[in-house]
């Protein structure tokens, strides 16, 4: 799979080049499905040259430049983590180089929960997860992001947001959320949340007093008065969805309206000076 010498030397340069990344010539392969949730301690080193990826987007052009462009489940490190830890890279939407923060796909993963929890991330990062808000964090804080929202309906139709600036505050703040600079054909159905902070079942950062958004919406997420968007409510199958009659399911209000909900989503996060074409 390696190309020969003069590709490898590009990889040096275009990695030094992205912010003087030491390369070391082990390429991270994507792993095997595991029984292993993202609470769970890593004991094992880390995997040659991993620690030294901030993110999926530093990874990419190794990927790129060895004919291994691939979505997978990498280690990654960002700057102000004590550890690495595994996460979900999309190579292939949009240029590719995305970190996945969120993903919905079936159902089997309960997303009403509890602070600690959105806190610290839960599911498997191969399949439904929440990364968690400190990690968000560890990568929105080193660089600035941008974030990449994919839905789709149950009639196999795929939409996206994208927002050119993205991040959010540490616990300190509430993961206080700062986004902006709306693109895309799925409609604006998170702008109104900008700068509010987070909020979960057991929490209420909400704006709106006397009512608790998040048990309301059953899902943690940065709620106002109450919310354009829920992409971590309830999961619902379409047999088992009716609308206002069963109650608020995951929605994007600008593009299927609140009492729709959707069949997939995915939120991720890449740095705004991504290259996308090496
Ligand atoms: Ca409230």
């Amino acid at each position: 799979m390696v190309k020969p010498g003069l590709t490898f030397s590009l990889v040096t340069v275009i990695l030094l080049a992205a912010g003087g990344v030491t390369f070391s010539a082990e390429i991270p392969q994507p792993q095997v499905a595991q029984e292993e949730s993202i609470n769970s301690q890593r004991n094992d080193p880390p995997p040659p040259g991993a620690a030294h990826f901030q993110d999926c987007s530093h990874l990419f052009p190794l990927l790129y430049w060895t004919n291994a462009v691939q979505d997978g489940v990498f280690p990654i490190k960002p700057e102000s983590s004590t550890d690495h830890f595994d996460v979900y890279c999309d190579m292939t939407t949009d240029g590719g180089g995305w970190t996945v923060i969120q993903r919905r796909v079936n159902g089997t993963l309960n997303f009403d929960r509890r602070w600690a929890d959105y806190k610290n991330g839960f599911g498997r990062v191969e399949g439904e997860h929440w990364l968690g808000l400190d990690k968000i964090y560890n990568l929105t804080s080193q660089n600035s992001y941008e974030l990449y929202v994919e839905l789709q309906d149950w009639e196999g139709n795929f939409t996206h947001a994208k927002y050119g600036t993205f991040s959010i505050g540490d616990e300190s703040t509430d993961y206080t959320l700062n986004i902006g600079g709306y693109s895309g054909d799925a409609g604006d159905s998170i702008s109104y949340h900008n700068g509010m902070k987070f909020s979960a079942r057991d929490v209420d950062n909400d704006g709106w007093s006397g009512v608790h958004c998040a048990r309301w919406f059953s899902g943690g997420w940065w709620y106002k008065s109450c919310t354009n968007s829920a992409l971590n409510g309830p999961y619902y199958q379409p047999e088992d969805y009716h609308g206002s009659a069963t109650g608020y399911g995951v929605y994007w209000h600008h593009w299927k309206g609140t009492w729709y909900s959707l069949k997939a989503t995915k939120m991720m996060v890449r740095p705004q000076n991504f290259i996308r074409k090496l």
